[in-house]
């Protein structure tokens, strides 16, 4: 065990947390720059799924396409990745055995809508557009979303993945039926555009945590903590322990802080930081969030190191390692 997390782990929390204000501090210095695209369209998204994400996004941008086209988009390919085992149909279960789907999506306005607790949708963020576009509300859950669904002509998809039921096939007999949420298996896709006119929106959909308690919310559905926009001042999306990211407000956190002048580098460190104040077991959380503003300068940042996000830009599609409070640790 590396000494940094034993100090963690036997100091009071007033000392771990003067430690990691220090630690902060010299990583705030060596990282604090955002990365300025000046040019085009960019889109933003976690992990390496963003890749094919973000070309379906530029396509759609690139074709004159609204932004909150080219992220609904872009999302859905992930959604229909059947590798991806944190994402759409073939996303890992809850520890019942019932895939629940998350999703939400903004406009260039600041316009919402989500879904929690989906099942047997392939296009959760589809719906949450529907939501958004044919509803007078932000939020529709469970069997009231699905019903909205197929009221829309969305059909029904039964069924999981086989990776993902063999892998809950092997938690039942391991873990005793009790969730353990750890740093690992985030592959959640959260994305985020700015057009070359400046205009925002932002799509995050996700399974969530694996075998998490039937009738678990994470952040990723929810407006403020896993997508924030604000048309004014810029974009933010998070992945990670969803408990962790909507106990301080996330993404909302990083784009006020925008507004006050901090950059999106800046932004999402200083909302890591606040994690850091509010989490006892540190070391057994990962978080990471992205973010955009009005100029063009992305903003990447995690707790442990392992955190990847993919940006395109005019010339590129390209994925890359955001830079972590703690580095070497797992993810
Ligand atoms: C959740 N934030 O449900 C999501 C999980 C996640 O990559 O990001 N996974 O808590």
């Amino acid at each position: 065990m590396s000494s940094r997390r034993s100090f963690i782990r036997n100091t009071s929390l007033a000392a771990a947390t003067a430690w990691l204000t220090g630690s902060l501090q010299k990583v705030l210095a060596k990282n604090s720059q955002s990365t300025p695209y000046t040019e085009g369209h960019i889109v933003v998204s976690t992990w390496a799924a963003g890749i094919n994400a973000n070309a379906k996004a530029m396509e759609i941008l690139n074709d004159q396409g609204k932004a909150v086209d080219a992220v609904q988009q872009g999302v859905m390919v992930t959604e229909s990745d059947r590798t991806n085992t944190s994402v759409g149909l073939s996303g890992y279960p809850d520890r019942d055995g019932h895939v629940t789907l998350d999703a939400c999506i903004m406009d260039e306005e600041g316009n919402a809508g989500s879904v929690t607790f989906l099942e047997w949708i392939e296009h959760p963020v589809a719906v949450a557009r529907l939501v958004m576009d044919r509803t007078p509300h932000v939020i529709l859950s469970g069997d009231g979303a699905q019903q909205f669904a197929l009221e829309n002509g969305f059909t029904l998809r039964k069924g999981m993945g086989d990776e993902a039921r063999k892998a809950w096939e092997k938690w039942k007999q391991d873990s005793g039926y009790k969730p353990v949420i750890g740093p690992q298996n985030h592959d959640t896709i959260g994305m985020i555009a700015r057009t070359i006119d400046g205009k925002f929106a932002g799509a995050c959909t996700t399974s969530g945590t694996a075998f998490k308690y039937h009738g678990r919310v994470g952040d990723s559905p929810i407006i403020g903590a896993g997508l924030f926009i604000d048309p004014t001042v810029g974009a933010a999306t998070a992945t990670g322990l969803g408990e962790s990211i909507l106990k301080i407000c996330g993404t909302h956190t990083i784009v006020e802080l925008m507004r006050q002048g901090l950059s999106p580098q800046q932004a999402c460190i200083e909302t890591i930081k606040r994690i850091t104040l509010r989490e006892k077991n540190i070391k057994d959380v990962q978080v990471g969030f992205i973010a955009i503003n009005k100029n063009g300068d992305i903003g990447a940042f995690s707790l442990q190191s392992g955190f990847q996000y993919a940006v395109a830009t005019k010339d590129k599609n390209e994925l890359l390692n955001a830079p972590s409070l703690f580095e070497g640790e797992k993810k």
